[in-house]
């Protein structure tokens, strides 16, 4: 079931939570009702696969029934080379021998989708004092909104200190909209002075967490820039300026793509991989989008495990990724 959000971070301290059989009623009911509300999420992307899937996988089988699955992959935004993987190996299975029937065909398919959401490490470490988390990404793409969701999940779910820094100061307008998810999530807040170097603002924001003894700093990135070079450069440079405090620093890296972009996050995704090393991704805008298959095809194709999902705009609408139950929401009826 769900994947929780201890079981997302490593904390001192914390074991992970129990596993399904063991854990608490109330927990159980928690991870039941978050697959729900994954599913309702989900919705879109998975009326058009689900009917698609009842068509072929249910019928005779055929040339046609896998280029219709294949089609209706490719429409979630599944990405060519990853459905052509997938179908290819569920055809193999099926003409072997191997599975028949449409519901086993749709078990053995949900396998092989959760199989190619998992890449690398999904968890994120929080045993360094301070842990910096570098968020990055396109505008509009959902990072001042994530930063502010994930402060107040890591006070509420794991009561962590967090402080944030308003490194996106080409915008101020962008200074003021953390400024107030800080004050939403009841967390630190750093900012420079008008127009301040986001490096010195991220290296301010990294020394009073150390000051303060904070958990978790998170720094908050622009996402627009004179030009594209100008951005990864800035990038680079926050990076680096971090690491002058903390040589290990930035602890993680977390890249929003929003999902209603579909392959154009991916193109996205790749690019700001080679500015930065990216260890997660945040897939936003989960809620309303048909396209919820770009999760597979940028963890397949990039390598770089998607750790969180952007679900809606309030503070609670970010959730831990789970390859098996993301799989299972795309697929079953
Ligand atoms: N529905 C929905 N909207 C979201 C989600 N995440 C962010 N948004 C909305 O997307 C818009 C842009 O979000 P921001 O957090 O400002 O994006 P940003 O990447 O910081 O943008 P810049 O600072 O301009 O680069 C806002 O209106 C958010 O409310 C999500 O998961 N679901
Ligand atoms: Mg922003």
């Amino acid at each position: 079931m769900a994947r929780d959000w201890r079981d997302l971070f490593i904390v001192d301290g914390a074991p992970p939570s129990e596993s399904e059989s063991e854990a608490a009623p109330e927990t159980q009911e928690r991870r039941r009702g978050m697959f729900r509300r994954l599913r309702e999420n989900l919705r879109k992307t998975r009326q058009a696969l689900t009917s698609e899937i009842q068509a072929t996988l249910f019928e005779d089988l055929s040339d046609e029934t896998w280029e219709r699955l294949e089609e209706a992959l490719i429409y979630a935004d599944v990405g060519a080379k990853t459905t052509a993987q997938v179908v290819g190996q569920l055809e193999r299975e099926a003409t072997e021998g191997g599975i028949s029937g449409g519901e086993a065909l749709t078990e053995r398919l949900t396998e092989l989708l959760a199989e190619i959401a998992r890449a690398g490490e999904d968890r994120i470490d929080l045993t360094p004092q301070p842990t910096v988390i570098l968020v990055a990404g396109v505008n509009g793409t959902g990072k001042t909104t994530t930063v502010g969701k994930l402060a107040w999940h890591l006070g509420q779910e794991l009561g962590q200190t967090v402080v944030v820094g308003a490194a996106d100061t080409f915008r101020a307008a962008g200074v003021e909209q953390l400024e107030v998810w800080a004050q939403r999530a009841g967390v630190g807040f750093v900012k420079g002075p008008p127009n301040a170097d986001p490096g010195s603002v991220a290296f301010d924001a990294v020394a009073a967490a150390r000051r303060d003894g904070a958990d978790v700093v998170i720094i908050d990135t622009a996402g627009r820039l004179h030009t594209q070079d100008d951005l990864m450069a800035e990038l680079a440079k926050v990076k680096r300026v971090i690491g002058k405090q903390i040589p290990e620093a930035p602890h993680e890296t977390l890249l929003t793509v929003d999902a209603t972009t579909g392959q154009n996050g991916l193109r996205q995704a790749r690019l700001f991989s080679e500015a930065v090393p990216v260890s997660g991704l945040v897939l936003t805008k989960l809620d309303g989008t048909a396209k919820g298959g770009i999760a597979l095809a940028i963890a397949q194709e990039l390598g770089i495990p998607v750790k969180l999902i952007g679900i809606g705009e309030q503070l609670e609408d970010l959730r831990p990724f789970d390859a098996s139950d993301f799989a299972r929401a795309l697929v079953t009826q």
